[in-house]
């Protein structure tokens, strides 16, 4: 007990309880085993968070990097939130220590280099983990086929506030959309997709959801990426990238069909009949 005014140092810094241990190594035991069973799984096991699986060769690339983005959000969320908890509830403010005198601050520790040199690093090596991967991952995506090597290449222009989808191999015929009348993408299936994409006017983004893409289309750019359709099926496509006053009306849509129909599509247009 504190006589004449005195008080008590306030619990801090010193050793901590050895009960108060155990909580930590039990939560910090606990943090290790679920990253031990998370790594035991493959990325078909884990959810697939929103986003199917599957729907072209993009999908099986970006969704371990999805869900393990995740992950990793939800490891260091914990792992902080914990943290935060723990000095909530250990450092409280005592009335009882503070007998006779105004409450007191805890120890102040400033310049704790271990402590700096930790919440430097540690940052670090989580932007450098997810900057690695990403960019491993956007350069497979966006790696284009060498030359000779067959694909369907599809023109996409942007403008406000529709789309445009010109095909080669159907003599360069050309369809646009509005918003009233959506334009639909054909592409074939289990065949190798090239888009061509561009804007006319200001900078747009197209996204679709479905297969985990979205790039950007600039004036005077020819930005590509490729893919293999794995499913067929409809999906809805949208600009992404807010680009004037009827941008939300800017969307597509996506067929994915048969080869043979696809062909069947490209001789219509060809034709003058799609
Ligand atoms: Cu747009």
């Amino acid at each position: 007990m504190a006589a004449g005014g005195e008080v008590r140092s306030i619990e801090g810094f010193g050793p901590a309880r050895p009960e108060r241990v155990s909580a930590k190594g039990r939560g910090l035991f606990s943090l290790g085993a679920l990253a031990l069973i998370l790594s035991g799984c493959s990325s078909e096991q884990l959810p697939a968070l929103g986003f199917p699986r599957g729907v072209t060769d993009i999908n099986d690339r970006s969704h371990f990097l999805w869900q393990w983005a995740w992950i990793a959000a939800f490891v260091v969320g914990a792992f902080t939130a914990v943290l935060i908890l723990w000095a909530a509830f250990r450092y409280r403010a005592k009335r009882r220590v503070t007998t006779g005198g105004p409450e007191q601050l805890p120890e102040q520790v400033s310049y704790h280099m271990p402590l700096e040199i930790m919440y430097t690093v540690i940052p670090f090596i989580i932007v450098a983990v997810l900057f690695y991967f990403t960019a491993r991952d956007q350069s497979a995506i966006t790696k284009i086929s060498p030359a000779g090597v067959a694909v369907h290449e599809i023109d996409v222009n942007a403008i406000q506030w529709a789309w445009q989808f010109t095909y080669p191999e159907a003599k360069e015929k050309t369809v646009t959309g509005t918003p009233e009348k959506l334009p639909t993408l054909y592409l074939p299936v289990g065949e190798r997709v090239r888009i061509n994409l561009t804007a006319s006017d200001v900078v747009h983004s197209m996204w679709i959801p479905a297969f985990m893409m979205q790039m950007q289309a600039l004036p005077y750019v020819k930005n590509q990426f490729e893919f293999t359709a794995q499913k067929e099926g409809t999906y809805p496509g949208f600009c992404n990238m807010h680009c004037g006053r009827n941008h939300s009306q800017m969307r597509f849509t996506v067929k994915v069909v048969s080869p043979t129909e696809y062909q069947s599509y490209v001789n219509a247009l060809k034709g003058g009949v799609a």
